[in-house]
């Protein structure tokens, strides 16, 4: 026997996003509910228990500032939170607002189709329950859809193989054993740190060499914490004003425009405070090539300093644009590589030649090994989505409509497909930002809309096919005068193959974008066409 469950709202996904907008619709009166394919809350936190998994935004900015009472009270324990604090998190708010009623775990959504003539979304799950819902919500996450590269012969590996974005529960014991970690990404960079502590030897393929930037990761004491507290409300609406939603402002100077050895002290200065926050020493490392080399090249000397072997450490330098792939943070990350059972490995043009029973094959030479962790990321910002099978008005398929990359208006709504929003999806700020005040305007200015929609018996609301097209090039324009076009990476979509190459962020700021959001609303939804029950 099947379900079938009728809903003003379905959100499909119960991370950050996913909770916080199960919250407010039920405080509006809305009746909603949250699946998950996960057997728990927290998104990215639930599925990312890797070794040395860890939030790269400060602990006191990477969380909810909705409630002042849960902003008050939640005492975090380190600067940067770990992964089990954040789920620990997670789960407090389920608790603390009573969510889990409205929470349906173990669900997987396969097909979202909507009915043209109900104006409503038919939710199919993976064991065949029905939800019918007037609204249907993707809180499905920017990078929730595990990468795992089609190997040469990963199913014959005698081994262990493990995805970061995939990590049991249990405890994985590494001890005495061999480990390959294959990428040399964030995740890869923080489990790395931790498995070469743990394993009899720790094999690192490289496809492309990081920047990673020192975290300087402490506890938080009591009274740092409660000054913050105590001036949340200034703190949180200064990091708004950011480019990202950050605690850092950029400042406002160009590279060029000091002396070498002035660039080098501030660079310095912005390393010793640790965080990703380090290339907001200037205002051009995003925009100028020039500038940006003197960015890179002082990372390139630490790399220098640090790496004992000359070998590794040219192994070691990266070339590209800084910034232009995401900064990673690491604690001791390069120093890793003086251990003496740890290896890099360069992989060739070609990447990993191919898997064998015993291990990794590259440029000929096998590395045998007893575990293999897939540190490869994810299909971002559009991997989830295209995972569900989204049919809109005519049966026209998300896939086909995104066949050439994303489209749709502000990063919420798409055209061709009414009544479903995406929260941080591809046209918006999402990945380029902290995601917590990101998740949160998203959050807002959708329940803000749908209580006008109910307010004035508005049964469909759709984005313009001409305000859709207008919103795409500028986002591209935007992102034309910046340097991120230069490398491959996930932004791009150029890790997954055959994935358009589109630059999917939008990158013009959330000032600016919170600004137009809240202009449209304030316009009655410009560039949406909302038609009444009779004019339907
Ligand atoms: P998610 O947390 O990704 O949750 C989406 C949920 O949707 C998942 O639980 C998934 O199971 C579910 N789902 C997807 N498809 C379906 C389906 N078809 N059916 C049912 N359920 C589905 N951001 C920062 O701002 N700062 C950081 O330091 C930072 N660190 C990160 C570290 C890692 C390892 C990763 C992977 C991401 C990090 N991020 C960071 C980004 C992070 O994803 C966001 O901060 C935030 O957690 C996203 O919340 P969300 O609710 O939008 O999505
Ligand atoms: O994934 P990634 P991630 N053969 O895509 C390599 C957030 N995050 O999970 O660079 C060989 O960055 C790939 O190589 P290349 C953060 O937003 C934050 O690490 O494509 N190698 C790369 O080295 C982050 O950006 C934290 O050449 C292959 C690696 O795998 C995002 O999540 C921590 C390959 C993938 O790196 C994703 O990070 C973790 C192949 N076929 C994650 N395919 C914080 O610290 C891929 N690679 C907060």
């Amino acid at each position: 026997m099947h379900s079938e469950t009728r809903l003003d709202a379905l959100i499909v996904g119960a991370g950050f996003a996913g909770l916080y907008m199960l919250h407010k619709l039920r405080g509006m009166g809305f009746s909603a509910r949250v699946v998950d394919a996960a057997s728990g809350v927290g998104g990215t936190w639930y599925w990312n228990r890797y070794p040395g998994a860890r939030c790269d935004v400060e602990s006191m900015y990477y969380s909810y500032a909705f409630d002042e009472d849960l902003e008050q009270e939640w005492e975090w324990t380190e600067r940067y939170p770990s992964q089990p604090e954040i789920l620990r998190y997670a789960n407090h708010v389920a608790d603390r607002f009573d969510l889990w009623p409205d929470i349906q775990l173990e669900t997987r959504v396969v097909s979202a189709a909507y009915d043209e003539a109900a104006a409503s979304w038919r939710v199919t799950t993976g064991t065949g329950d029905v939800f019918d819902a007037r609204f249907c919500i993707m809180a499905t996450g920017c990078l929730s859809a595990a990468n795992t590269p089609e190997f040469d012969g990963l199913d014959e590996f005698g081994g262990r193989v493990f995805h970061t974005g995939r990590w049991p529960h249990e405890r994985v014991d590494f001890a005495g054993r061999r480990i390959g970690v294959i990428g040399t990404g964030s995740s890869a960079v923080q489990a790395i740190q931790e498995i070469a502590r743990e394993a009899a030897h720790l094999t690192v393929f490289q496809r492309t060499a990081a920047y990673v930037v020192e975290a300087f990761n402490r506890p938080l004491p009591a009274a740092e914490q409660r000054e913050i507290k105590a001036n949340y409300p200034a703190i949180r609406a200064a990091a708004r004003k950011t480019f990202g939603g950050f605690n850092r402002m950029t400042n406002e100077q160009s590279a060029l425009s000091v002396s070498e050895e002035e660039c080098r002290r501030r660079l310095e200065e912005g390393w010793q405070a640790g965080g990703i926050g380090f290339l907001t020493a200037y205002n051009d490392f995003g925009f100028s090539e020039a500038a940006n080399m003197r960015a890179q090249e002082f990372v390139r000397d630490k790399i220098r300093e640090t790496v004992k072997d000359p070998e590794t450490a040219e192994k070691l330098l990266p070339h590209h644009v800084i910034g232009c792939k995401r900064l990673s943070l690491g604690t001791g990350y390069y120093a890793t590589y003086n251990r003496a059972n740890v290896s890099l490995v360069q992989l060739g043009e070609g990447g990993v030649d191919r898997i064998t029973a015993e291990g990794v094959v590259s440029e000929g030479a096998e590395y045998r090994l007893d575990d293999l962790v897939l540190a490869t990321g994810f299909d971002a910002m559009t991997g989830a989505l295209a995972r569900i099978d989204i049919r809109g008005r005519g049966g026209l398929t998300l896939r086909k409509a995104w066949e050439a990359g994303p489209r749709n208006y502000l990063g919420l709504m798409v055209n061709g497909f009414p009544n479903l929003f995406t929260i941080t999806g591809p046209g918006s700020p999402s990945v380029l930002s902290n995601m917590m005040p990101t998740i949160e305007h998203h959050v807002e200015w959708i329940a803000d809309c749908l209580g006008y929609l109910r307010d004035r018996k508005i049964r469909e609301m759709e984005a313009r096919l001409e305000a859709q097209d207008g919103w795409v090039e500028h986002a591209n324009a935007v992102a034309s005068k910046t340097l991120r076009y230069s490398c491959s990476s996930w932004y791009l979509g150029a890790n997954v193959p055959g994935k358009p190459r589109v630059f999917m962020p939008y990158i013009g700021g959330m000032p600016s974008y919170r600004e137009k959001c809240a202009a449209v609303a304030m316009a009655g939804y410009e560039g949406f066409r909302l038609a009444t029950a009779t004019a339907v």
